[in-house]
């Protein structure tokens, strides 16, 4: 097992207009109230925080002109720089960890760490399995593509972002937790034979002979990225999400899952993503975040 990387790179990423809704852009700062830098400090860890991006608020005002994918232009800029500096920060070798913001984001994540890793794993937790495109998405909002983005699906200027030959490849995708998934979204992922382990495989096999298969499969990758959006967990438990959906991966589940994810040793950059303060209950979402991300970074209870 190699060494862990002891340096991270926290990116705050406040981009609400994948999900065309306010509230996910203070995302970022709910999880730092929550005590990241704590909980990553009394774990050893050395931690550069890049503050958040700049997300410009004027692109709220094109939200009428129409087009179909919403605030398109605004998310390719948001994500070009949130590419370049994952792959940046990367270069310095530093572990990207970013803090969104709605999960369109997770194509400038993937692309920058693609840029240093071309045959990357990609974990993809969520109720939702984002591969829409442009032409099968049911509601125009680009957090609900980024999977389809990343394997080389979708509109040209979302698929160009941080250079268009750099992509994930199917068999080195798992998605957990789906509970949601659209027509289109579903053939797409049966024609590419991306894994999905629903929530009907967590209920039948428990999370642990899940986790087993789904880390036999990306064992297989040069180093795995994690993209963690909190509407995978159960609403009861994150219950600060803009698309919530009923019955699903429970707290503790996911604290397993986390810990499994981490001790495979495969992780290199990880994401946390869809944290909306303003439909919480009290941080509790942002909260719950920060204990995924201190059982990602190995946290033991003994
Ligand atoms: N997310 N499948 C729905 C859509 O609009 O495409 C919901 C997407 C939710 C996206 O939670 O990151
Ligand atoms: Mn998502
Ligand atoms: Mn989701
Ligand atoms: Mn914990």
């Amino acid at each position: 097992r190699p060494e862990r990387n002891r340096n991270i790179s926290l990116i705050g990423v406040p981009i609400d207009l994948g999900a065309d809704r306010r509230g996910v852009d203070m995302g970022p700062d709910a999880i730092r109230s929550a005590g990241v830098l704590h909980k990553l400090e009394q774990l050893g860890y050395v931690v550069h925080d890049q503050g958040n991006l700049t997300v410009s608020r004027k692109a709220l005002e094109q939200a009428a002109t129409g087009e179909k994918l919403k605030y398109l232009a605004e998310t390719i800029t948001v994500n070009a720089k949130l590419a370049k500096m994952t792959a940046d920060e990367m270069g310095r070798g530093r572990f990207p960890l970013a803090l969104g913001g709605d999960h369109s984001m997770a194509i400038g994540t993937v692309k920058g760490v693609l840029h240093h890793i071309d045959r990357l794993g990609l974990l993809w937790f969520d109720a939702h399995c984002d591969a829409n495109t442009a032409e099968t998405t049911p509601s125009g909002n680009i957090h609900g593509m980024p999977l389809a983005v990343c394997l080389g699906y979708g509109h040209e200027l979302l698929t160009g972002i941080g250079g268009r030959k750099r992509k994930i490849r199917p068999e080195n995708v798992v998605i957990i937790g789906a509970r949601s998934v659209d027509p289109g979204e579903r053939s797409l992922l049966k024609e590419l034979g991306i894994r999905v382990f629903t929530m009907h495989d967590i209920d039948r096999r428990g999370m642990e002979r899940v986790m087993e298969e789904a880390l036999e499969r990306l064992a297989k990758s040069d180093g795995v990225h994690l993209s963690f959006d909190v509407d995978g967990m159960d609403p009861n438990d994150a219950p600060g999400v803009g698309t919530p959906v009923m019955g699903g991966v429970t707290y503790r589940e996911s604290h397993l899952a986390m810990e499994l994810l981490s001790d495979s040793g495969l992780l290199v950059s990880a994401e946390f993503v869809e944290i909306n303060p303003v439909l919480d209950d009290r941080n509790k979402t942002a909260k719950a975040a920060v204990e995924m991300i201190g059982s990602v970074f190995g946290e033991q209870i003994m």
